[in-house]
């Protein structure tokens, strides 16, 4: 038998590897990260939402800290995080916020302001990642509010999801909103498929499109509606 020549390779296209909301499930990221094939020469971009609800966040926060090739964008528990941590609240004892800071110890500070560096949202080659969405009546996107990027779904006035009235080219990646599939549009792909809820995590490859789903080992949270 022989074996089949190996076909002459193209330029290597740098693979960006967006992965949905995340809250604190390091098991299943790891596993994601291993199915996903995740080399030091991909660019990961975490959508937001590291934090939170779920079993491990010090260690969600170390790993993107200590992956160069890592970069997040804002989710709102972040946010939620950041606006305490600025105001000086610490976490109540025994809250998972509590948890998290017992854990990242000493580097909690460095954590926080490692988080207060994360953009709203990140652009590339044809694509935009965002935590969750933006309003499409707005077409200019630096005049988005932070708050609608960070937890928009219906927006204000209107009866239906953001990405059904938006028409624009440019994909927009996003989390947010948990769903048991992803959501994939042309123009919109939506990411979080509950992991935290026991659902899954998600990672889309670009720029071939490609879904890859770990399940969750538990269910680490109720959620009260899947839709
Ligand atoms: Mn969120």
């Amino acid at each position: 038998m022989t074996s089949p020549m190996p076909t002459p390779s193209a330029p290597r296209v740098r693979r960006t590897i967006v992965i949905g909301d995340i809250h604190g499930c390091i098991k299943e990221l790891r596993s994601l990260l291993e199915a996903v094939v995740a080399t030091e020469d991909d660019e990961i971009i975490a959508v937001g939402d590291l934090v939170r609800k779920g079993p491990d966040s010090a260690s969600v926060l170390r790993w993107a800290m200590e992956t160069p090739n890592v970069r997040c964008v804002m989710g709102n528990h972040e946010q939620r995080l950041l606006t305490r941590w600025l105001a000086g609240d610490k976490p109540a004892k025994g809250s998972s916020d509590w948890e998290m800071l017992s854990q990242l110890g000493d580097s909690y500070n460095e954590a926080m302001d490692f988080i207060r560096s994360w953009p709203l949202y990140l652009e590339g080659e044809g694509f935009l990642v965002v935590h969750a969405g933006l309003d499409p009546r707005i077409s200019e996107l630096r005049q988005q509010s932070p708050r609608d990027l960070i937890t928009i779904r219906v927006p204000d006035g209107m009866h239906v999801p953001w990405y059904e009235d938006y028409k624009k080219e440019q994909l927009i990646v996003f989390g947010h909103w948990a769903k048991r599939d992803p959501m994939m549009r042309p123009n919109a792909i939506g990411l979080d498929t509950g992991c935290v809820y026991g659902g899954a995590l998600t990672a889309l490859i670009l720029p071939e499109r490609r879904i890859i789903s770990v399940p969750a080992t538990q269910e680490y949270q109720k959620h009260a509606a899947w839709n």
